[in-house]
């Protein structure tokens, strides 16, 4: 099945001039290491050639004729080979360079690294070329990772249900494991190596101590082995009471000389195991999961007590702070940053603390989270969701690279203009050692992997942006199409573009113009803005819009909770001041009237209506542009993206006619001409209830 194979079809080269000009360059391969990795790296070049040139290439140990492949890890390679790569201080352990040298007047082409691994991203990035159809004449190629932890978090619980997952359940099976290892979980580790993952949370935040228990670690450990040769480290999520539940203490406070010993134990005992275990992600004191602060301890307290177990073996505790608590509920969005702030320069050297991209929580559009940039002290690593929670679910095509990269070029300021999320992720902004991005996976056991067969390029995209936070969007989705369906220009131009603005169209038709979290309870799925009865404040809907007959919108300028006095000053200014903050985050930080008047000349409420139907009439483009790929795209990928962007049409109108009718009974006003009339009451969008939505 087509979709099985994500952006790894490895299609036929169809030009013929390409082929040829393939071919020419591609006498043997020469596969030089003895590894697991290496076997690996060599096997996908020969299948994929085979694939993509119909020829099988047998595995030559030496170099006879002139323009062969010949890969290897620096170490592998003759001495003149090495002189004529050059520099190998240019990349570090990960890295790669491919080359096209002469040797004794023979050409030839390299792909080496100082690692092993390195090799194979070399072939997998060698690969990505011939997909997209570049030629590969005069190659001189050297690249490397930005970030050192380029992982994904599974919201996975043991019973293979997965939180917030829309793709089915969990891909872990662990009532089979270890003993049967599922060649799912192989075809998993060679996608993520495809695009330079390398770290894997097997677990959901909200945890399960048992996990931690023998009879699991021994689960966990059959993963570790068969995704170590692809360079993917395995970490867990830590239940801050383990040693309670499955340790059999009276406590849990991390200054307990018992407590900080059980974990000691533990972390021994794992890495027995696993001698590559990457170590632990920590949600503590967040939404009921305990923590430090029920021993009247802090998160420094809890991190480097959990860093001190596992620094001897090399591991890293990653600290999340997505916290929040209802005592404070004035504005939410302020909390992560006031109670971590603080902390700066406090955390272990083996800690970094793990920041989701805004101050609430994955939405279709937030401005950067305020902590980036604002801990010089600490590493902090970015925190992306994948899974669709907020966008639509598995339903929606949304391409969310164009978000992660809004987020990752925004300019924090905290160093002077120029300071961007990037810099401060990849570490070069404050020379931070350890760095890291994190996504929140949409990988299920649905044959496609992801639900939607777009979806799949969320999960390329977020590989592609955690090895190189500069990476472009565009040149993302572009490469993703080719590998994935077909490199005919006739289809990549309208299909890029369909890609390249869906993320503003689930925007425009959910929370326009700075609205968010208005979407229905606890499952997130549609609209729900007049959502006001649940029990913390913050969880509510009205909380976030406040619309009133005055106006709408969350007012966080000095004039209301200040919230924006937590950028650096230049963002500040711009934020607090209508006239310079950016529409499309006005009513993030202010609340405005109705009648307020907007850039465009129109009034506010005007303005918002026109909004919401232009999501509307994006999504029903999209289907336009798709509606004409039929010849680009078998039967079976084509009807499922039309069918799914059918429902998406349905939906947008859905969101628009609910969130339209709820405001207006606040703004009192007509909906402006070019908006179409809803053809339900408010109170039938109200009565509409998911009992049975997924990821629960
Ligand atoms: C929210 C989700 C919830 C997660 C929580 C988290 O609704 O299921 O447990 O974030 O990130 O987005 O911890």
């Amino acid at each position: 099945q087509k979709d099985y194979k994500l952006w790894l079809q490895y299609n036929k080269v169809d030009n013929d001039n390409l082929k040829t000009e393939y071919l020419s360059n591609i006498k043997e391969i020469v596969s030089l290491g003895k590894s697991e990795t290496s076997q690996i790296a060599f096997t996908e070049l020969q299948s994929a050639l085979d694939e993509m040139l119909g020829k099988k290439f047998e595995n030559k140990s030496i170099t006879t004729g002139d323009h062969n492949i010949i890969i290897g890890s620096k170490e592998s390679l003759a001495p003149e080979i090495q002189k004529e790569i050059g520099n190998f201080d240019q990349i570090n352990d990960e890295g790669f360079i491919i080359k096209s040298i002469s040797i004794k007047n023979k050409k030839q082409l390299v792909i080496t690294g100082k690692t092993d691994i390195g090799v194979l991203y070399g072939v997998y990035s060698f690969l990505r070329l011939m997909q997209t159809n570049k030629s590969i004449q005069n190659l001189n190629i050297t690249d490397a990772p930005k970030t050192n932890i380029r992982i994904l978090n599974h919201w996975d619980n043991l019973d293979r249900t997965v939180e917030r997952g829309y793709a089915g359940f969990s891909l872990w099976n662990w009532q089979k494991l270890p003993d049967f290892i599922d060649q799912r979980y192989i075809d998993y580790a060679r996608a993520n190596a495809s695009i330079g993952i390398n770290g894997t949370v097997l677990t959901n935040v909200n945890a399960n101590a048992l996990i931690l228990t023998p009879q699991y670690l021994e689960k966990v450990e059959a993963l570790s082995n068969v995704f170590r040769p692809y360079g993917i480290k395995v970490y867990l999520t830590a239940r801050f009471s383990a040693p309670i539940e499955i340790g059999g203490l009276k406590t849990a406070d991390p200054k307990d000389a018992q407590v900080i010993n059980w974990w000691k134990n533990k972390a021994k005992e794992i890495y027995k195991r696993i001698p590559d275990f990457g170590g632990f992600l920590v949600k503590a004191n967040s939404e009921g999961q305990p923590g430090p602060q029920n021993y009247n301890r802090d998160h420094v307290d809890g991190a480097n007590m959990l860093a001190d177990a596992v620094a001897p073996f090399g591991g890293v505790i990653m600290w999340r702070a997505f916290v929040y608590s209802e005592h404070d509920a004035n504005d939410r969005a302020k909390q992560a940053y006031a109670e971590f702030v603080p902390y700066d320069g406090k955390f272990k050297d083996n800690v970094i603390v793990q920041v989701k991209n805004g101050a609430i929580d994955f939405q279709p559009r937030e401005p950067f989270h305020p902590m980036f940039g604002a801990m010089p002290k600490t590493p902090l690593m970015m925190e992306f969701q994948i899974t669709q929670e907020y966008l639509g679910f598995s339903t929606h095509l949304v391409f969310l690279p164009k978000l992660f990269q809004e987020v990752l070029e925004s300019d924090t300021y905290q160093k002077g203009k120029g300071t961007t999320v990037a810099k401060v992720i990849d570490g070069s902004l404050n020379k931070t050692k350890l760095t890291g991005i994190a996504g929140v996976s949409n990988i299920g056991n649905d044959l496609n992997w992801t639900g939607h067969p777009f979806a799949q390029a969320n999960w390329y995209g977020f590989g592609r942006l955690a090895w190189n936070p500069y990476l472009d969007s565009e040149t993302i989705a572009d490469e993703w199409l080719r590998c994935t369906f077909s490199n005919d220009e006739n289809f990549i131009k309208p299909v890029k573009q369909m890609m390249m603005q869906s993320r503003e169209a689930v925007v425009n038709y959910m929370t326009p113009l700075g609205l968010h979290h208005i979407m229905d309870t606890g499952h997130h799925y549609g609209p729900g803005p007049w959502v006001s009865n649940l029990s913390r404040p913050e969880w509510n809907p009205v909380y976030y819009h406040k619309a009133d007959k005055n106006g709408i919108g969350f007012d966080r300028s000095k004039t209301g909770t200040n919230a924006t006095a937590q950028y650096a000053p230049e963002v500040e200014k711009m934020f607090d001041n209508l006239e310079t903050c950016p529409e499309k985050d006005l009513l993030w930080f202010h609340h405005v009237s109705w009648d307020y008047k907007l850039k465009n000349g129109q009034t506010l409420w005007n303005g918002l209506a026109l909004k919401y139907q232009e999501g509307v009439n994006q999504v029903a483009a999209m289907q336009n542009i798709w509606n004409k790929t039929q010849k680009y795209v078998d039967e079976e990928r084509f009807k499922e993206v039309q069918m799914l962007l059918e429902i998406q049409h349905k939906e947008a109108k859905w969101w628009r006619d609910a969130c339209l009718l709820y405001f207006q009974q606040y703004s009192k006003k007509e909906l402006p001409l070019g908006v179409e009339k809803p053809t339900q009451s408010l109170d039938y969008f109200k009565s509409l209830k998911f009992p049975f939505a997924p990821g629960n």
